[in-house]
């Protein structure tokens, strides 16, 4: 394991860097049997798969998104709405890997996000599960989070609170105990009355640490890794403080079974201000 140098900083909270508020991801190989990958993942909420992808289908995406970007030929939002990255999140490599891991024909959310941050950027996503945004659907999804390029930690990249699916599933019982009173459309919300900011449990990361008694969980994540969470799995972002100056990218896309019920409110593209 290896020391950092900086501190690492949240929406304007430095994390606590001692052993019981901070450790490691623990990654997991892609290539253990499909049973051993279901157990981990249920255990641990999640799996880091080190080298799922060929490392040159994500650097030639990368490439790809950049070029796109910097000759004007088209928008960061037409790039998500693009072809090209709806090939991307159904290349054979993630459809047969869905395909096996859910034991069922996969079904892949339209709203795809992608996400990059320059060093300094203080803007970082803050404490959430995804379910928050996804209730109206079944709570057996997958996110993909992809790093479209190496995210070293002092980049900024996915944080996870250890042990954190169990929290996830007593709040989310907790709030659809709340919000059982509230008009249907306003129940499924991220934004009703009985959620806080953006639908974030916290921007303070510190104190969700403490609250939870758990361990910010980070990573080196490199070109070719894929982060597979639970809905439940709280996660965060830190600030991208690249001493090398490098944007980070990234991609999170969310995989379910087509026979399960399918959340309608991400079946068009990501747009901006679609309020999800
Ligand atoms: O990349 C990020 O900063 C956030 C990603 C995220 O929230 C997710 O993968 O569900």
């Amino acid at each position: 394991m290896r020391s950092l140098n900086e501190p690492l900083v949240s929406n304007g909270y430095t994390l606590e860097m001692t052993p019981e508020r901070l450790g490691w991801l623990e990654p997991t190989d892609a290539d253990l049997p499909l049973e051993q990958l279901r157990e981990k993942f249920r255990q641990n909420g999640y799996l880091w798969l080190k080298g799922f992808f060929d490392q040159d289908a994500i650097l030639d995406f990368r490439r790809h998104f950049f070029e796109t970007i910097s000759s004007g030929a088209k928008t960061f939002f037409d790039i998500v709405g693009s072809q090209e990255f709806e090939d991307f999140c159904t290349m054979s490599r993630l459809w047969n890997f869905y395909q096996e891991f859910l034991e069922g024909q996969p079904y892949l959310h339209k709203r795809k996000i992608m996400r990059f941050t320059h060093p300094g950027d203080s803007h970082c996503t803050g404490g959430h599960y995804d379910l928050i945004y996804l209730r109206a659907g079944t709570d057996k999804l997958c996110t993909s989070w992809i790093p479209l390029g190496d995210i070293p930690v002092e980049m900024g990249g996915l944080i996870y609170l250890e042990h954190s699916d169990a929290v996830g599933r007593q709040m989310e019982a907790e709030f659809r105990a709340n919000n059982a009173n509230l008009p249907p459309e306003e129940r499924i919300s991220a934004f009703n009355r009985n959620m806080r900011e953006n639908g974030w449990i916290s921007t303070n990361v510190v104190e969700m640490a403490d609250r939870f008694k758990s361990r910010w969980l980070i990573a080196d994540y490199e070109a070719g890794d894929m982060v597979i969470h639970s809905p439940y799995m709280i996660h965060a972002a830190t600030l991208n403080r690249d001493p090398l100056g490098r944007t980070r990218l990234s991609t999170d896309i969310r995989y379910q079974r087509a026979g399960d019920l399918i959340d309608q409110r991400w079946a068009q593209n990501w747009v901006p201000g679609d309020n999800l």
